[in-house]
């Protein structure tokens, strides 16, 4: 059967300023949590490779943008480092990353790529984590005034602009699961740093809305449906909490300008609620996006608790639902995510039943493999469970479309193999391998056969 999409499909990919421009330390920058955190504990990092050079996109923009071009991208998602464009977070704007970022946009219009930014994508300067980084309010204002100032400089080239990459990571990794710096383990913190994430998200839509610019504004989410084990109501009450912990937490106020009653009755009941101002109500309803990225990689499968909660530990969202292994699920070993292309139908299904049917796009689905080398053949990596893993998914959101949602398009995660945070390089995801002792870059299989699938907007495949 041929899968065809819609015209005018957005075809393409994500990375981010972090995670591909290298140059940590030069070109201006100031540092950022993950260099500080690198400096600190190198141990915590895969193979003790840091953020410093990643895929050295600072240098080979160019080369890489022609790759995209090649894999018949005609958008392309990236991120702008705050600590790159304002190295100490509210003062002067650094000239030389004003030019690095007008190159990349004026090449990738040059080559009929369509630019999408992100503002923040996990990379907090050191300096607004030394202010306290979203636990203070000055920090959401000095977020407000980084987003003004690459609307100015940028908004009259780039028309779709993304407030956060996943707001709820560095939540999760940094004040709650210990995976991200600063390492605290403490929920109420936690739950204070994503609502400044969700009024300083709000502060640059209406900045964006004031300024009359003539595109539009969105977030990135991670969303992870929430399956019960069963239909059993404690199941289904686990399901419960964990949707509104880990999805509508962001989801309902970037699209209904409002959080779940049941959240806030939630962490009202175990007294984690973080402090409201005046104002802050208006100002987060001000925050309702036009346009929303969707990051699928994993659904969350649950059942309720097994055992009664340790009054002593640290309040967590898992003292309301245990983890659930389905049996027989297909898993990805590397990453031990588990693969359900279902999953992405899903969200296109609630999102169309449940929030109005908004704009929306795939904005990131990939699988990272390691030691993906042993998979080459005649010199190219002939990664054909990636272009399973795309092709599986492609067909429920395919699904999705047909029924009414309103989705147009599907980003990849990533391009070009790069660095992951705390696995280093660890597990490959790109189109495009990179060796990294040379810097080479060779397109993989699924690059061919992606481009094939953007210049054909889809593909044939079995029912
Ligand atoms: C998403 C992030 C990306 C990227 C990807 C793959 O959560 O937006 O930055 O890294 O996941 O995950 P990982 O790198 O942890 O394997």
């Amino acid at each position: 059967m041929k899968y065809q999409f819609p015209e005018n499909f957005w075809w393409g990919s994500a990375s981010s300023a972090l995670q591909t421009e290298g140059a940590s330390d030069s070109g201006g920058k100031s540092a950022t949590t993950w260099d500080h955190w690198f400096a600190q504990q190198p141990w915590r990092f895969h193979q003790q490779v840091g953020p410093q050079h990643t895929s050295t996109f600072y240098q080979h923009w160019q080369q890489d943008i022609a790759l995209l071009k090649q894999l018949n991208h005609n958008s392309f998602r990236t991120s702008i480092s705050w600590s790159r464009l304002i190295p100490d977070g509210t003062g002067e704007v650094n000239a030389e990353a004003v030019a690095f970022y007008n190159c990349v946009i004026d090449e990738l219009l040059a080559q009929g790529i369509t630019p999408f930014l992100t503002l923040f994508h996990f990379d907090m300067p050191l300096a607004m984590q030394e202010k306290g980084g979203w636990e203070s309010r000055d920090v959401v204002t000095a977020f407000g005034r980084y987003a003004q100032v690459c609307f100015d400089l940028f908004g009259d080239r780039v028309l779709h602009w993304f407030t956060f990459n996943e707001p709820i990571v560095p939540v999760e990794g940094g004040y709650l699961y210990d995976f991200h710096y600063p390492n605290v383990v403490d929920f109420r913190r936690a739950a204070t740093v994503a609502y400044h994430t969700v009024l300083a998200h709000a502060a640059a839509v209406s900045a964006y809305r004031a300024g009359d610019y003539r595109g539009e504004i969105g977030v990135i989410l991670n969303l992870t449906p929430s399956y019960p084990r069963s239909q059993h109501p404690a199941d289904l009450t686990a399901a419960h909490h964990a949707d509104l912990l880990f999805n509508r937490s962001f989801l309902d106020p970037v699209l209904l300008g409002e959080y779940p009653p049941d959240l806030v009755a939630l962490l009202k009941q175990y007294d984690q609620l973080p402090a409201c101002l005046p104002g802050d109500s208006a100002l987060i309803a001000a925050g309702k996006i036009d346009l929303l990225g969707i990051n699928y990689y994993q659904p969350r499968r649950v059942k309720c608790r097994e055992n009664a909660v340790n009054p002593a530990a640290p309040f967590m969202p898992e003292w309301f639902f245990d983890h659930y292994e389905m049996p027989g699920r297909t898993m990805n070993p590397y990453r031990g995510w588990e693969i359900y292309p279902p999953g992405i139908y899903d969200i296109l299904t609630n999102l169309r039943v449940n929030y109005g049917n908004p704009r929306c796009f795939i904005s990131e689905n990939g699988m990272g493999v390691e030691n993906e080398q042993r998979f080459a053949q005649d010199g190219q990596i002939n990664d054909q469970y990636r272009i399973d893993f795309i092709s599986d998914h492609l067909k429920w959101l395919h699904k999705g479309i047909a029924e009414g949602s309103h989705c147009l398009g599907y980003h990849m995660w990533t391009f070009i193999d790069n660095w992951s945070w705390c696995n280093g390089y660890k597990n490959r995801y790109g189109f495009v391998q990179l060796d990294l002792a040379s810097q080479t870059r060779s397109v993989k299989k699924s690059g061919e056969w992606f481009a094939a699938t953007a210049a054909n907007n889809g593909f044939d495949g079995e029912q």
